[in-house]
Parts: structure tokens; C-alpha cells; sequence
């Protein structure tokens, strides 16, 4: 039985907290990317154990956080399929009350991982009061269930050990791939940039913000923070952008006027999926 749930309810009917370190949790995992999987596959896969819009709830107790996950998104649909298909498991057995949103960009353009982030977390806290918010890319997998989607007293970097960068950190301050801040970490650096275009600096970028606002950051040791990507190339329009250089030397003088605060976008459509919330949007592109 993959996420066992026993019933605990207390005698005034309402459910006590989940714990600290959730009990069904398996430690190493297996993961493989040569099987091909359709949505299909992974809807009789986990299907049964969500709610529409990819939401779940522990059914015996109440979930510390309540946590989105926001996945910025283009033309990645078997990435995607490996993500739901090892996640909602882990997600399950770590008793989340969480949500999965995927944050599409519509058309060509060049693409903006940030500014889909910021868009996440405003389109996420219209549906749900979300206090936790998880910034992943669509292709990093975790290789340790031990490794917590959550959020804590500081801004969490939670890819720590990728394959790709031989189970190391390139360097020490990057805050790339998966990350977690609380609503309240967010707000305090006005959330991500909306203005980087293209591959690279949006990360360095978020990571100053977060000194600029005397906040360090934490993370789960390379033992457990062990991720697989999925390989891949550097997709079309999403070129390494080399503006974004000198722009992280302007994070300070930016920081106040660009970010959740100066976000303009269009949604196109909003689709709740029983594996996830699809939501399409116009991020204005420079022209
Ligand atoms: C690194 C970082 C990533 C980000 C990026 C620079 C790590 C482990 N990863 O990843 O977090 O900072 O550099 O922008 O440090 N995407 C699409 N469609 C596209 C383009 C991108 O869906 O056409 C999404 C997708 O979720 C992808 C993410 O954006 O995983 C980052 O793009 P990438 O995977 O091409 O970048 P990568 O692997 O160099
Ligand atoms: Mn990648």
C-alpha cells in the first residue's frame, strides 16, 4: 500500500496536527526516466487520492503548512508526466495540504521562469490560503523523500545535490531549481524579478533579494537534498540572456519596484486537471 492512512479521529471530532516527521516516509528513492508515461498512466497511478486541481489533504490529521507548488512551464508535457508521477506520492506521504499549479507561457516569446513564479504564487492564493509556497522546476526530481516540501524559519533551497552538477553545489549561494519561502519570506523581497528574459540570473537574483532583506537561507543536507534532472537541451526561446549579468548588479536598486508589486499579466485560461492546475498565461513580453 503506497500512502497508508489510518484514522485517528479524536474524541471532540477534530484532527489533531500531523507530525513533525511524518511517519510513512521511505528515504532513497528509485527513479528512472526511460519509461515512457502518459497522463493516463499516472492519473491510475495517484488519481484516486486527489482532488481536482491536483490538491491533496491529510485525512487524519491536520497539515502543518499549507503549500503550493508552483512549476514554471512551455512545451515540457513528459517532463511533466515524470514530475506528477514521482510527486504526488512523496508529496502524499508527506502529509502536505498542497496544491499543484503549473504556470503556462503562452506563445513564443522569449520565456520568463521569474515572472511565471510571481504569477504562481497570485494565482495560487486566489484559490487557497496558502502559507508555504515551492518553486520547482518542471524536470528535478527528488531522490530522498526525506527532503520536505515545505517551508521554515528561513528561505530553503532544496536542490542541493543534482546529478546533473555531479550531486554538488556549482557554487554556494545558488538558489536554483527548487525552492521554498514562506508567504510571509516572499512578500518581504516583493517576490521575484519580472524582468529577467530568457536563461540565467533570475535565481542569483531572488538569492540577493533575500540578503538584501537580512534573510539567509537554509538547506537540507547533500545526504537527503539529492535530486535527478531530466536531461534535456536548452529549449528554443529561452536562450542564456547576457543583460541579465549586469542586471544582478542592479538587484538593490530594483528591488522595491519590481516584483509582485509592478505585476502585469493576462490569464488565458485556468484547467483543473484531476494531477494539477494548468494555468495559461500572457506575461507581456517587451516587443
Ligand atoms: C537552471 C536552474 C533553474 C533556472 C535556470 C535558469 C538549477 C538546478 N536549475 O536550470 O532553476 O534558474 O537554470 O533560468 O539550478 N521551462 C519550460 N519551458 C521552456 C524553458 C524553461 O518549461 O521552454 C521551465 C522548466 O520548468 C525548466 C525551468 O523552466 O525546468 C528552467 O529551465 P531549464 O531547465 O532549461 O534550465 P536549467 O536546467 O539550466
Ligand atoms: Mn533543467
Amino acid at each position: 500500500v503506497p500512502f497508508k492512512t489510518t484514522a485517528m479521529p479524536t474524541t471532540s471530532g477534530t484532527l489533531t496536527p500531523c507530525p513533525d516527521f511524518p511517519p510513512y516516509l521511505q528515504g532513497v528513492l528509485q527513479v528512472q526516466f526511460n519509461t515512457k508515461r502518459t497522463l493516463e498512466d499516472v492519473q491510475h497511478h495517484v488519481g484516486s487520492f486527489l482532488k481536482q486541481g491536483g490538491r491533496y489533504k491529510p485525512s487524519n490529521c491536520t497539515a502543518q503548512q499549507k503549500v503550493a507548488i508552483i512549476i514554471p512551464f512551455r512545451n515540457r508535457h513528459e517532463h511533466l508526466n515524470h514530475w506528477l508521477y514521482y510527486l504526488h506520492p512523496i508529496l502524499i506521504r508527506q502529509q502536505l495540504d498542497y496544491g499543484v499549479y503549473v504556470i503556462n507561457q503562452e506563445g513564443d516569446d522569449a520565456f520568463n521562469r521569474a515572472k511565471l513564479m510571481n504569477i504562481g504564487h497570485t494565482e495560487a492564493l486566489k484559490q487557497y490560503d496558502y502559507d508555504c509556497f515551492v518553486f520547482s522546476d518542471i524536470d528535478l526530481i527528488p531522490l530522498d523523500d526525506r527532503n520536505l516540501y515545505r517551508c521554515s524559519d528561513k528561505p530553503r533551497h532544496l536542490s542541493v545535490a543534482v546529478d546533473k552538477f555531479n550531486f554538488k553545489l556549482p557554487y554556494a549561494t545558488i538558489f536554483g531549481g527548487v525552492s521554498a519561502l514562506s508567504k510571509e519570506q516572499f512578500l518581504k523581497v516583493n517576490g521575484f524579478s519580472n524582468t529577467f528574459w530568457g536563461w540565467g540570473g533570475e535565481d542569483d537574483d531572488l538569492y540577493q533579494r533575500i540578503s538584501l532583506r537580512g534573510m539567509s537561507i537554509s538547506r537540507p543536507n547533500s545526504a537527503i537534498g539529492r535530486y535527478k534532472m531530466i536531461r534535456h537541451n536548452r529549449d528554443a526561446h529561452n536562450e542564456r540572456n547576457p543583460n541579465n549579468v549586469q542586471k544582478l548588479r542592479e538587484t538593490h536598486l530594483n528591488i522595491d519596484t519590481d516584483g509582485l508589486n509592478s505585476l502585469r499579466y493576462t490569464v488565458r485560461e485556468i484547467r483543473k486537471d484531476i494531477l494539477f492546475t494548468f494555468i495559461t498565461v500572457d506575461v507581456q513580453a517587451p516587443t
